[in-house]
């Protein structure tokens, strides 16, 4: 079986949740204390070198980094992968603006600001930096949201996933999505996807990683 460590309230740990959810796929999930560094035990780095969550150890035993990585082995096969060479290069474009353009600055904001608030007043320049960084970004996605109900053509997809972990937690790093009704449009449109489950279902009744 699939076995996926990761922690609660993470976007990137959503992907591989959210696609194997929605691809009926079983797994075991593996919770990793990030807030306690749990990710940077001896225990939890002979499993992943890199330190970080999510990661995925495929039924034959393989390790998987990097969320966009796993939705893409976790989509083979299954109706989330596009089914065009075009369009599977398109879904990749995305994954990786997702990756360059929007995760490093929405991820740390929505952190200070949400996740560990007790920092937010220590990193407000910080915070303000990430959130501008994130904004062209955001209105690139929102351009192309417009007039559309997901990323690609071809329908929902691993495109959809990756962009969602942590667009639509925007207002929680601070952002408003009023500044972006289309992207607002498509998290109501993705969220009443077949099958789909926020991370808070997982709950906590979960194997310890270490
Ligand atoms: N690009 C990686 C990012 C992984 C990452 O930075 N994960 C965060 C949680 S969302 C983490 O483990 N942070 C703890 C640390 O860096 O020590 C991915 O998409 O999986």
């Amino acid at each position: 079986m699939i076995k996926l460590f990761l922690c609660p309230g993470s976007g990137n740990c959503l992907k591989p949740w959210l696609a194997m959810s929605q691809t009926r796929q079983s797994f075991e999930a593996v919770s990793v204390d990030v807030l306690a560094g749990e990710q940077k035990s001896p225990e939890y780095l002979r499993i992943n070198p890199l330190g970080v969550v999510p990661y995925l150890i495929t039924a034959d035993g393989a390790g998987i980094g990097e969320s966009n990585a796993m939705l893409w082995y976790l989509a083979e096969d299954k109706p989330l992968m596009p089914p065009t060479a075009q369009a599977r290069a398109e879904a990749l474009q995305w994954m990786f603006f997702e990756q360059s353009k929007l995760e490093p600055f929405l991820s740390p904001a929505r952190f200070f600001t949400t996740i560990l608030p007790s920092e937010k007043y220590a990193r407000e320049a910080d915070i303000r930096n990430w959130q501008l960084a994130a904004e062209p970004g955001l209105h690139r996605l929102e351009a192309h949201l417009a007039g559309r109900s997901f990323v690609l053509d071809c329908g929902y997809s691993v495109a959809d996933i990756a962009l969602f972990g942590y667009v639509h937690v925007l207002e929680e790093a601070g952002l408003s999505l009023a500044d972006y009704p289309a992207t607002a449009r498509w998290i109501d449109t993705v969220t009443a996807t077949d099958g789909f489950r926020p991370l808070s279902d997982l709950g906590l009744s979960l194997a310890r990683a270490a």
